[in-house]
This record gives C-alpha cells, sequence and structure tokens, in this order.
C-alpha cells in the first residue's frame, strides 16, 4: 500500500481557503491559535479528499472496538507523521516564519479517557490501521475530557476540561449517520407473547468522525464518537406559547448524557447517569454496526462472520443484551438463532481483577432504565443455570459465583464471559490470574474461551513522534524500518558496546533532560539538574500503585541526609504525574503528602540540590510525551498481581529508562526480555503477597522492627512536613497502619530501599548505566501494539490472513 501525497501548493491553497473562512484578507493576521486551527483543518480537508483503497479481501472480520474512552492525545502532528506530511507542511510554514513544532503545542490535548484502558484504545486504533486490519472505534464525543489538575498550598484542585469540541478541526459530522436510542418506559407484551419495548424518553446520538490514520500506508479508519441531543432539540410548540426558557429544555437534558467523562480509574460507582452513558454508546454502535451490515447486502446469520465486537472491560456490556433485544423485537428471530449470532460475536478483554472495579449494577436501576434488557438478561441467566446444574448439580455455592444475576444485582464481567466467545486478559501473568482467581469455574466450562494479549504501545507516537533525535539515531544506525517492524530494533544490541553509539545515545537522552527541565521551570519554576538521575513515575494515582512507597524511600533518603551530611548519593529528581479521582480522598491524601515533603526538601539548603521531589501538575498525553524521552529510571512498584499490565513501562523502556519493578504485570515480561541484570526487579511475589496475606499481615510489626522505616512514618507524622499539623497525612498514615496495609506497603519498603541502592551505584557508571538503556531500547520490540493486534487478530479475532 501507498502513502498518500500531499503537494505543497495544494495545501497552501486549502491554508488560504482556511483564513479566507476566518474573514482574513492575510495569513499574516492570524493568531497562532488560528494557525493550529487553519492547518489542522486544511489537513483534514486534504485527508478526506484522499482516494481510500480497496478493501481487503483476504481480510474477512471487521472489528468494532468499544470503548468508553480514546485518550487520542494531541492528533495534528501525529497525523502528520502517520501521513508522512511533515517535512512538506514544515516547509510550507517556514515561508510565512511559522514553526511547526511550536504550533502543534497549540493543540488541547483530546483527553477522552483516564488513563492506561483509554490509552490502550488509543494505540489499538493507531495499529489497526497500519498493520491494514479493518476496525472502527466507537465511543462517546464527550464535552469536558478529564478535569485539569492544579495544585493550590499541595492540594489538587480539579476545573473542567473544554477541548472545545465545537471547534475541533478534525472532527466530520455525519448526519445520515444519527441514531435514535430509546429510555425509560415499560415492556408490553404481545399477543403472541412476545415482548416489546415502549421507551418513554428518545434521544439523538450524532455520529462525530475523526480520522485513524495508518503509518504510511494510505489507510484511514474512522474513531466515531457518539453525541447526544434530543430528537428534537427545539421545542416549537413550547416555544409559540411563549414557554422561552423550557423551549430549549428536552434538548439540554438530553445533551447531559455527554457533557462529561466520569473520572474513576479503576473504580466502579453505581450512578444513574454512567450507566445511560453506556447504554446510548452500546445502542449507537449496534445500530451502526447492523446498518453498515445491512448496506453489504449481507444476512444477520452471517454477522459474526464478517463482524467481531471487541468490549474494552466491562463499560459497553449493555451492547450484548441489547443486540439480542434487536434481533428478537425488531427481527423476530427465536431465541435461539439470537443468541447463536450473539454468542459469536462478542469478545470481551478484562483489565482488572480488583473487586470494587468489577461492574456491577442494581436490578431496580436497570429495570427502570432498561426493562427490556433486564428481562432479557434474566433470560441468559435461566438458561445458563441449567448449564450450571447439570455441571454442579446443588452446588448453591457455584450458582452465587456464576451468576449474571445474583443477590439483585447484574454482573457485567459475568455477562461477558457467559455471552461471549473469548475473555482475554491483558499480560501473561494477569491472564493466568483471570483464570485461576477471578474465572475459574468457567475456565473449567469453557477453556477454549480463555487467552492472553499482552498490552501494546504505538511506536508511532511513543518513540518516532515523541523522540525524533533518538528515532534519527535509530534510522542512521539500522538503515531500516522499524517503525512497522520493532523486532527490528534488537540489531541495537551490539551497538550497546560501541562507544561512539553510546555517546550519542547519551546526549540524546542528556538533551531530551534539558528540554523537560525547561519545561518545569516554565509551570513550577524549579530549577532541575540535567546531570541528576531523572527518576520517573507517571500513572493514575491509587494505593495499589504504590506512589506512597516512593514517599517513604525519600523521607528516608532526606533523614540518612540529615543524620550525615556527607552522605554520598547521586544526584536525584523524583518526578511524579498524577491525577486523583476527585473523590478519592485517600490518592488525594498521597498528593499532597508528597507535596508537602517536596516543599521542604527542595528548600533546604543542607540537600543540595542532592534530592529534587517535583509534582508535576495536570499530567496528560502531551506531558507524557516530554517525560518519558527524558527518564533515567521508570517506577512501576504496584503491589504484585494488581496492576493487570501497565503501559507507561513499556513505554519508558522502549525510551532507554531502566525499570524499578515487582513482578506485576507487564513487568513480568518486560524483564524477561531486557534479561534480569538490565532491570531493577525487587519485593514480594504474587505468591508471597497471598502467603503473607495467609498468614495475617501486620504492618505495626513490620514498623516496629524496621528502625528506619519507624522513623519515616514517625516523622510524617510529626507535623514536620506540615506546619506543626500531626494530622495533615493521617489518612494516608492511618490506612498504612490501622488500617492494615492492604498493598503491602510496609512489607516492600526495605526491598525497595535496596534496589534504589542499586540504581545508585550503577548510574555513576555511566558506560554501564547507558549500556543497559541500549540493551532496554532493543529488547522491547515485543511490545509494539501492531503485535498485539496480530495476537488478536490470530487467537481471538480469526480473520483470515
Ligand atoms: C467504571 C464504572 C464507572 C465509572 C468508571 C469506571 C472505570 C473507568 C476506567 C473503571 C476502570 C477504568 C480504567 C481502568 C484502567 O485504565 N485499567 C488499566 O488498563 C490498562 C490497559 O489494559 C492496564 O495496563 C492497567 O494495568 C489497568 O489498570
Amino acid at each position: 500500500m501507498s502513502q498518500l501525497t500531499l503537494k505543497k501548493d495544494v495545501f497552501l491553497a486549502a491554508l488560504t481557503r482556511q483564513w479566507h473562512c476566518f474573514g482574513l484578507s492575510s495569513a499574516k493576521e492570524m493568531t497562532q491559535h488560528q494557525w493550529w486551527e487553519a492547518v489542522s483543518a486544511a489537513l483534514a480537508e486534504q485527508l478526506s479528499a484522499q482516494p481510500q483503497p480497496t478493501k481487503r479481501a483476504d481480510v474477512k472480520r471487521h472489528v468494532n472496538y468499544i470503548s468508553m474512552e480514546f485518550l487520542i492525545g494531541r492528533l495534528t502532528g501525529n497525523n502528520l507523521i502517520n501521513l508522512g506530511w511533515y517535512d512538506t507542511v514544515a516547509g510550507a510554514l517556514a515561508e510565512f516564519d511559522i514553526n511547526l513544532s511550536d504550533l502543534l503545542e497549540q493543540e488541547v490535548d483530546p483527553a477522552l479517557g483516564n488513563g492506561g484502558l483509554g490509552r490502550l484504545a488509543a494505540c489499538f486504533l493507531d495499529s489497526m490501521a497500519t498493520v491494514d486490519q479493518p476496525a472502527i472505534g466507537y465511543g462517546l464525543n464527550y464535552q469536558y475530557g478529564l478535569f485539569r489538575q492544579s495544585f493550590s498550598g499541595g492540594k489538587q484542585h480539579e476545573s473542567p476540561d473544554d477541548w472545545h469540541r465545537e471547534s475541533y478541526p478534525w472532527f466530520r459530522h455525519n448526519a445520515a449517520l444519527a441514531v435514535d436510542v430509546g429510555v425509560g418506559g415499560k415492556v408490553e407484551k404481545r399477543a403472541d407473547g412476545s415482548e416489546h419495548w415502549r421507551p418513554d424518553f428518545m434521544l439523538r446520538g450524532e455520529a462525530w468522525d475523526l480520522p485513524v490514520v495508518g503509518y504510511r500506508n494510505g489507510v484511514t479508519q474512522p474513531l466515531r464518537l457518539w453525541q447526544a441531543t434530543h430528537q428534537h432539540p427545539f421545542n416549537l410548540e413550547k416555544f409559540n406559547d411563549g414557554d422561552f426558557l423550557h423551549a430549549e429544555q428536552q434538548g439540554i437534558d438530553a445533551a447531559k448524557l455527554t457533557k462529561v467523562l466520569y473520572p474513576n480509574d479503576n473504580h466502579q460507582q453505581g450512578k444513574r447517569l454512567r450507566l445511560m452513558q453506556q447504554y446510548f454508546q452500546c445502542a449507537c454502535s449496534v445500530a451502526d454496526i447492523l446498518r453498515r451490515h445491512h448496506l453489504a447486502g449481507r444476512k444477520l446469520a452471517e454477522l459474526p462472520d464478517y463482524e467481531v465486537i471487541q468490549l474494552n472491560d466491562t463499560h459497553p456490556t449493555i451492547a450484548i443484551p441489547e443486540m439480542l433485544r434487536i434481533l428478537l423485537d425488531e427481527h423476530q428471530m427465536s431465541w435461539g438463532d439470537a443468541w447463536a449470532i450473539t454468542s459469536r460475536t462478542f469478545a470481551y478483554t478484562n483489565h482488572t481483577l480488583m473487586p470494587e472495579a468489577l461492574e456491577c449494577w442494581d436490578e431496580t436501576l436497570v429495570r427502570s432504565l432498561l426493562p427490556r434488557h433486564f428481562s432479557i438478561i434474566k433470560q441468559i441467566n435461566a438458561n445458563f443455570k441449567k448449564l450450571v446444574d447439570k455441571q454442579w448439580p446443588g452446588d448453591k455455592d457455584v450458582w452465587a459465583k456464576l451468576a449474571v444475576h445474583h443477590n439483585k444485582q447484574v454482573r457485567m464481567a459475568n455477562l461477558c464471559v457467559v455471552a461471549g466467545f473469548a475473555v482475554n486478559g491483558v499480560a501473561a501473568l494477569h491472564s493466568d490470574l483471570v483464570v485461576k482467581d477471578l474465572f475459574p469455574e468457567y475456565h473449567q466450562l469453557w477453556p477454549e474461551k480463555f487467552h492472553n494479549v499482552t498490552n501494546g504501545i504505538t511506536p508511532r507516537r511513543w518513540l518516532k513522534q515523541c523522540n525524533p533525535a533518538l528515532s534519527s539515531l535509530i534510522d542512521d544506525t539500522l538503515k531500516t524500518e522499524w517503525v512497522t517492524k520493532l523486532d527490528a530494533l534488537k540489531d541495537l544490541e551490539s551497538y550497546a558496546d560501541d562507544a561512539d553509539f553510546r555517546k550519542k545515545y547519551q546526549q540524546i537522552k542528556y538533551d531530551n533532560k534539558v528540554k523537560l527541565a525547561a519545561y518545569v521551570h516554565e509551570v513550577m519554576g524549579i530549577t532541575l539538574n540535567p546531570d541528576a538521575i531523572f527518576d520517573v513515575q507517571i500513572k493514575r494515582l491509587h494505593e495499589y500503585k504504590r506512589q506512597h512507597l516512593t514517599l517513604l524511600q525519600i523521607v528516608s533518603l532526606y533523614q540518612q541526609l540529615r543524620a550525615n551530611p556527607d552522605f554520598d548519593m547521586v544526584p536525584r529528581v523524583f518526578l511524579f504525574g498524577a491525577k486523583a479521582a476527585p473523590g478519592y480522598y485517600l490518592a488525594k491524601n498521597i498528593i499532597y503528602a508528597i507535596n508537602q515533603v517536596a516543599e521542604k526538601i527542595n528548600n533546604d539548603p543542607l540537600v543540595a540540590d542532592r534530592i529534587k521531589v517535583v509534582f508535576i501538575p495536570d499530567y496528560r498525553v502531551s506531558v507524557a510525551e516530554l517525560m518519558i524521552p527524558a527518564a533515567d529510571v521508570s517506577e512501576q512498584i504496584s503491589t504484585a498481581g494488581k496492576e493487570a499490565s501497565g503501559t507507561g513501562n513499556m513505554k519508558l523502556a522502549l525510551n532507554g529508562a531502566l525499570t524499578v519493578g515487582t513482578l506485576d504485570g507487564a513487568n513480568v515480561e518486560i524483564a524477561e526480555q531486557v534479561g534480569e541484570d538490565n532491570i531493577f526487579i525487587f519485593g514480594n511475589t504474587v505468591e508471597q503477597v497471598k502467603a503473607l496475606k495467609a498468614k495475617g499481615y501486620d504492618p505495626l510489626a513490620w514498623k516496629k522492627k524496621d528502625k528506619r522505616l519507624k522513623a519515616v512514618l514517625d516523622e510524617l507524622a510529626s507535623g514536620f512536613y506540615s506546619n506543626g499539623d500531626k494530622e495533615a497525612f493521617s489518612m494516608l498514615l492511618n490506612s498504612l497502619l490501622e488500617g492494615g496495609d492492604p498493598y503491602l506497603v510496609l512489607a516492600d519498603f526495605a526491598a525497595y530501599g535496596e534496589a534504589q541502592k542499586k540504581v545508585d551505584v550503577l548510574y555513576r557508571d555511566r558506560d554501564e548505566w547507558t549500556r543497559k538503556a541500549i540493551l532496554n531500547t532493543a529488547r522491547v520490540g515485543m511490545f509494539s501494539s501492531d503485535r498485539s493486534i496480530r495476537d488478536y487478530q490470530q487467537r481471538i479475532w480469526q480473520v483470515k490472513r
């Protein structure tokens, strides 16, 4: 397949049309932001004008990736790179004295996701377009993405993230694709006993498409984001009656549905509006899938031969009863036929084992919003009960675990396993635990349903785009196409012993650190020393991820410095980036504690810049693109068994950071790939965590027996870091002590300190450090999301290749 072409004069003509649209008479009148808008709109126009390649005949199954989140990040720069148009556009703009890379900074990140799950969906879309897997992403067009974060007095404050979707130049609204969606109402029985839903409120879903551009292969596929409006946004009758205030009311209520992304990560909240969002998205997407299927002139019975619906966690589960409802009620199919189609179409990806994150919905809520779906779920449950009774006659405990509907709750994960043809975890260890700990009985029933697909990251954004200097060095060294064949990086291994290559690699890391330091100076007024170790911890704030384990370590280091002012250590900058869900008070308390400790240490002359602690506000994709290429150390320190995969770990290793990590999630596979000499693994394993808990883990005993740990905890409680306020961190400290330390922070404290000492020792030998960093880059090729997509194709989607 060939790359799309852009001619400079054609681009300039498109650009001219844009500023004419702004009502300007010359390009020079545009503000910097208008420049970004005009360039992006001109590119979007040129992209839609390109002919689409004919569909591949050898790939039969089309993928429908349904996700409540697509954390796509800025599009303009990424599209330019994937299209191969960057240089042409940079050249054209230079004639106006406009610097393209400065211009790209004008784009507000579309933050339509919380964290890993949303970013994974975005990487997968990039890879599906790149490996030419026909696909469409289905999501929601939120007016407000994930909240913006600022700190005041060290505490997190949230503000709305208006990313101005109404003027986002990459959107294309297709009015012909609008879908009508019902909610509420009743189920009516027909004379023949069949059921029919009469909703009492109708919504309209508008289709807003963003282009997903494959890497230089001519492929563009849609990310279709549904936006809610009322069917009749303006009530003319009310307006004519003089009720001006309420005339617009119906439209406003409907539009509430896609106002804002729920800011929880790995935690479910049983909110009515959230269930409505889920259903709205699923109803629009299922209708669109069936519309395309009919349009192609295919029979319903053939649906699973041509379409697969991949559910990104349980959030879009309600698509399953929606599909059944349409087949049963609108196409008058028998249950058997409808079930045969549905159960061959849906596949489910699990992203967590943590009970608080597994979605359960109150039956009263489901019944009141979706009465027909509730009755279908009960039917699925009743049919499944027969199977369970046959396999485990009279075993009430097994049924209590496996039921889809139980104790007045609907369990979405169970529904996915029962009604889907495939279930996958997202890393080898995680998939193993999905089978052994979460779904052992389901595995006994249907062993063939269970798979592993280890997550991946797109090398386009996470190396080529964010680290252009390293990308050029790799180009010059390998002289081969590695961007779409990341395994080719293996050939860098031999350069780890090449002094000249090491020098160049090291200089690139240094320059990236200088660039990050400039950003930190600009937004926080803090000066960083690029010769220090840049120790990076970027992820959502969550107890299981254990940012507070690093906090305890920092305090301990500081105490050692104070006890011995000549304490010999390599200067280190601890860089954090993390948002806490607004209602997760303990997570917010951890942010506050880190910021207070930072304040004290950063301003203590005795420390003399040997330790710096920097919590970068408003961590988001564009900030990740700055931090990742500048990292020396990657912190991946979750309690073993809790982080399903992690993907930041992959991005950091690819960019040459050495991991300090537990044997959790994808860290296990990263360790296998890079080799145990090139990673700092520490801490209790999954088995050891289980054993510790089984014999009655007592954090107070751990505190008592470790003098250093005791000194740290006591000092945090003393008011020393909080202007005498002894209660400032009590939420955090209580959870670690009286609260039983559920994530075993204290049990891993000593081992973590030892691992950090090894980091310090190794960094003194810069050649050796750089050698290991290069080996990390060279050996993590398997974590390309292109490989993940090929695994899905082979193991789950069963596309013919
Ligand atoms: C559920 C119900 C109601 C409101 C919110 C939610 C909700 C939203 C987001 C629940 C979970 C999430 C996000 C989960 C997530 O990001 N999981 C991460 O997925 C990554 C990709 O597989 C993994 O790498 C991470 O290990 C996993 O934590």
